[in-house]
């Protein structure tokens, strides 16, 4: 079958693309996703526990339809995982997207063909399909990162991982769960295992820092006046990174030490990000902030965990907010349970596994089951596992073996027409997604409308415009202490990933470069005319 756009993906950004560019460009669109129902990153990841950790309801949601603002009901702060799908499930019911959307259908090859200028794809099934152009919306959190332990294999109960959780209810009930990981999935998880199973292993290789979530139910007239102050709101979160909020201008240093403990207490209280974010500029920047507000966090882990040693295990030591930052709701809590008990793997690291058992250098766990909360191959694992071929028959797994290099986070040298959604060098994760994948779709819509006005057949980024974007989200990033860590946002996750920071970390700023390169004849790009109309 011949399509002008093939979308790989049917999450928020993969909904977005297909809705956009069929109902309002006119375009014949097919989209594929290797899930059973849309939600992407969502449909995966339904571990006990999973929420939005941002302030999410109205705003962790699409913002191009008012109506789907007025007429959808969200019940808390920070939507559960369930809220989340019933959502994205009504969005492809309303804007009748489930049609040119092929469900469990994994696109395995995508190839350039440069006589046709079009993209081929092949799928799971066999079913072979081409287009003019190809959307990756495939996820940032996508590809499952699971650890090679000695024997892991070997492990005779279930083993379950949170970004590929099943749809049928887990039972912990009177079963004793070793989980590994005390990222975002594993903080969100654990209390809730810790609810019914006998008992709760945790294996920890980094103490992390976890911000009360403060979650709370939204109330019908709070959700009226966001309704009430949409365009305000929206506009905000254009210009704050995502953040519908004013945030804070006040500085650190304009404080007495007795002041700026107050403001963080003010900040703890109120919960979310607000510590990180609101409480003064830079401190995802200065380093001695960053370490006063690191401080602060400690004191309060040691205070809220009951045995001291445990609380020890449990303090991080790295700078405060450089992995991606945890919202829990009870984490640190559920170690004053007698159900629950923490191993430290920088003291004690796993040796083994065992049918029935995890053996750590000091000690052997007994467990029935296994939850992996490991993370992912983050921002470029799921673009390398697609590995499109593009011109001269190179695969992207060869141009990213080294470095992943993109232009503006979207396009990439020596693949005409592909686009990416959230790509790497992008702000991603950084910024509110859903707005993101919209902003990214409208930069999309322009560049597809260029190309025709213009008679053109194919647009491509240029392998110096790589390099000059490459230096530029280098620079911003080296002006933020996010580099200092190992972390999935430097690829420092996965064994033998490239060292690189992957995001770009000012979205706003982001979206204003990359509307004025496309205001300036999309800069940084080369186009080729249409096939079509070459004579000959
Ligand atoms: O994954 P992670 P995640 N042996 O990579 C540990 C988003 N998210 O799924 O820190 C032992 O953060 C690893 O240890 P270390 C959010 O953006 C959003 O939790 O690398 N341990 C770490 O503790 C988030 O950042 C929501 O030393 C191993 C953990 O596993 C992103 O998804 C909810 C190990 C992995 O943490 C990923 O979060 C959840 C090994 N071999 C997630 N390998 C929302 O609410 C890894 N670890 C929106």
């Amino acid at each position: 079958m011949q399509y002008d756009a093939i979308v790989i993906g049917a999450g928020f950004a993969g909904l977005y693309a297909l809705h956009r560019l069929r109902d309002e460009m006119g375009l014949s669109v097919r989209a594929f996703d290797g899930a059973g129902g849309v939600g992407g990153t969502w449909w995966y990841n339904r571990y006990p526990g999973a929420r939005v950790d941002a302030p999410s309801a109205p705003f962790y949601g699409y913002t191009f339809s008012k109506e789907l603002v007025d007429e959808w009901e969200w019940t808390e702060t920070q939507s559960a995982s369930a809220d989340v799908l019933a959502y994205v499930d009504h969005v492809a019911d309303r804007f009748d997207l489930r049609k040119d959307i092929q469900f469990d259908t994994r696109v395995t090859d995508a190839r350039w063909d440069e006589a046709t200028q079009r993209w081929s794809i092949e799928t799971a099934h066999g079913d072979e399909a081409s287009a003019r152009f190809l959307i990756c919306a495939t996820g940032a959190l996508f590809v499952a990162n699971k650890p090679h332990y000695p024997g892991i294999d070997d492990f005779a109960g279930p083993v379950y991982h949170t970004g590929r959780w099943p749809h049928e209810p887990v039972s912990f009930e009177g079963k004793r769960v070793g989980v590994i990981g005390t990222g975002s999935s594993g903080v969100q998880a654990i209390p809730e295992i810790a609810k019914t199973a006998e008992h709760v292993t945790v294996f920890q290789r980094t103490a992390q820092y976890a911000l009360p979530a403060r979650n709370r139910p939204l109330t019908a007239e709070q959700l009226q006046e966001y309704r009430d102050n949409w365009a305000d709101l929206r506009d905000s979160m254009y210009r704050r990174g995502g953040w519908p909020f004013p945030t804070t201008r006040l500085k650190a240093w304009d404080h007495t030490p007795e002041e700026r403990q107050a403001r963080y207490e003010e900040m703890w209280a109120e919960g979310g990000l607000h510590l990180a974010i609101n409480s003064y500029v830079g401190v995802l920047a200065d380093e001695e902030l960053n370490a006063e507000v690191g401080d602060f966090v400690r004191a309060k882990i040691g205070q809220i965990v009951d045995d001291p040693e445990t609380a020890r295990k449990l303090t991080p030591d790295y700078l405060f907010g450089t992995k991606r930052l945890i919202l829990d709701n009870g984490y640190f809590e559920t170690y004053n349970r007698s159900n629950v008990s923490l191993v430290d793997l920088r003291d004690d690291p796993i040796t083994a596994f065992t049918a029935t058992s995890v053996q750590t250098e000091h000690g052997e766990h007994p467990i029935d089951m296994l939850v992996l909360a490991t993370g992912f191959d983050a921002v470029s694992g799921s673009m390398l596992q697609l590995n499109p071929q593009g011109r001269g028959g190179v695969r992207l797994g060869e141009k990213w073996a080294a470095r992943f290099d993109t232009y503006l986070g979207m396009a990439i040298a020596g693949f005409p027409n592909l686009f990416m959604i959230h790509g790497p060098q992008s702000p991603g994760v950084l910024y509110t997604m859903p707005l993101g994948g919209e902003r990214h779709m409208a930069w999309i819509d322009a560049c597809i409308r260029h190309l025709d006005e213009n008679d053109m057949g194919t647009v491509e980024a240029t392998e110096e415009a790589e390099a000059a974007w490459d230096q530029e989200v280098n620079d911003l990033a080296n002006r933020t202490l996010y580099p200092r860590t190992n972390s999935w946002y430097t690829g420092a996750n996965i064994p033998g990933k490239p060292r690189q920071f992957l995001a770009h970390t000012m979205g706003s700023r982001y979206f204003d470069r990359i509307e004025e390169i496309a205001a300036d004849g999309f800069r940084g790009f080369v186009f080729e005319r249409s096939s079509s109309s070459i004579p000959g």
